[in-house]
């Protein structure tokens, strides 16, 4: 059997997006913005998918939302662009971010301090959110921005984001709020949250990978990073993405369709596989399960190294994770499991499981039989030599 357990990293791509996509390949792939018919024939499908997006985050029709190559890119643009529309050419100098946001935040957040801007990364509390009045406090006369996720990666802790919203708007500062993993597992409307920016990626919410997108609030500013044929109103020029944008669109409205599915039956299978591990001794899970997107579950299983337990169930057939892809080549303890204050020899035992809309009953009965039968393995195998965290460094 082979179960995906790693829904967090990348989803399957649904059917119906799929051949929805399909068409623009090779049937009209004309460039959109050509003046022939090649061209035109794409336009109905470009103008039904901005309005699956719009409708799928509550955009206003005087919002933008700018179609990019993915949430790194998104987060990228905002981050610096900010620095230059109110750090560089403004009197601002600091931003505010948390230690537990993806790398694509933090990475250019260090890149922003290299050019001389202070950044304050707010600690977590031991469920992995921050404490509102930590975010208040941290606040400056010259915060020009505050950049908090909406729901985290590795643990599926959902942010108190309204709130921070108003916070921000009470002060002035711009808000953007990295909303990749709680696309398709919550309600993601942005008015009410308060936002002025939003990223997010397709191929988290059952789309294609490589497209993704910004909202941008009426009103705010941001420069462009990428100069030349004007496409996209001049925000982003480069040729569309025709096929993505169709699927990321078709993606977003399942996606919102489905929320129901995620908040109760995703929900029921998470819930049933948690608490089936929990009763192996000496696990423990972050966060508590109402405060957390339906899909995700970061246990500790005390004493076995979390790339350990991977190997035994990617022997198994089963994919799941230590924590974000992009760090998942290095034997590295689990950030935010570091964040949250764990020891580390029990950030070395983070195993992160993600499901998905289509995982199944019969998946995860077999992933808990799977998991137990790892644990009594290797617990047997750590009890013989005796659990050191570095053992695999040295070893490798
Ligand atoms: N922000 C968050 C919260 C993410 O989880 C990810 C990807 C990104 C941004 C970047 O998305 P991309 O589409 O640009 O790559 N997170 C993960 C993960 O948790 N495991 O692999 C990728």
């Amino acid at each position: 059997m082979r179960v995906y357990l790693d829904n967090n990293a990348t989803t399957i791509v649904d059917p119906s997006v799929y051949t929805t996509m399909a068409p623009y390949f090779c049937e009209m792939y004309g460039n959109p913005n050509s003046l022939h018919e090649f061209g035109s024939e794409t336009h109905p499908a470009l103008r039904c998918a901005v309005d699956q997006i719009y409708a799928g985050i509550g955009a206003d029709d005087n919002d933008d939302v700018v179609v990019t190559s993915c949430a790194t890119e998104s987060i990228n643009w905002v981050i610096k662009g900010v620095y230059f529309d109110y750090i560089f050419n403004g009197d601002k100098n600091h931003v505010v971010t948390t230690e537990v946001e993806h790398p694509a935040v933090i990475q250019a957040c260090k890149f922003l301090e290299s050019l001389g801007v202070k950044v304050t990364y707010l600690p977590v509390n031991s469920d992995g959110v921050i404490e509102l009045k930590t975010l208040e406090n941290s606040l400056q006369d010259d915060t020009a921005l505050v950049s908090i996720m909406w729901a985290n990666n590795e643990t599926g802790m959902i942010f108190p984001i309204e709130e921070i919203g108003k916070i921000c708007k009470k002060r002035d500062i711009l808000f953007h709020t990295d909303a990749t993993q709680a696309i398709g597992k919550v309600p993601v409307d942005v008015i009410k949250a308060g936002v002025d920016y939003l990223s997010f990626s397709a191929h988290k919410f059952h789309g294609p990978k490589g497209v993704g997108g910004l909202y941008i609030k009426e009103g705010k500013v941001i420069t462009s990073l990428l100069h030349g044929g004007e496409q996209m109103e001049g925000f982003r020029s480069g040729t569309l993405n025709t096929p993505g944008i169709v699927g990321m669109g078709k993606a977003m409205e399942l996606a919102v369709e489905n929320l129901d599915f995620e908040k109760n039956s995703v929900k029921k299978l998470r819930d049933r596989l948690e608490d089936e591990l929990l009763k192996i001794p000496d696990t423990f899970v972050v966060g508590t399960k109402e405060q957390r997107t339906p899909n995700t579950i970061l246990i500790s299983v005390k004493g076995i190294e979390g790339e350990a337990m991977l190997w035994d169930l990617n022997k198994a057939g089963i994919a799941a994770s230590t924590g974000s892809a992009c760090a998942s080549e290095a034997l590295e303890s689990n950030p935010v499991m570091e964040a949250i204050g764990a020891e580390a020899d029990l950030a070395h035992t983070a195993l992160r499981l993600s499901l998905s809309r289509f995982t199944t009953e019969e998946e995860i009965d077999y992933t808990i039989d799977a998991i137990q039968k790892a644990v009594k393995r290797l617990r047997a195998i750590s009890s013989t030599f005796s659990y050191a965290p570095d053992w695999h460094e040295s070893k490798l």
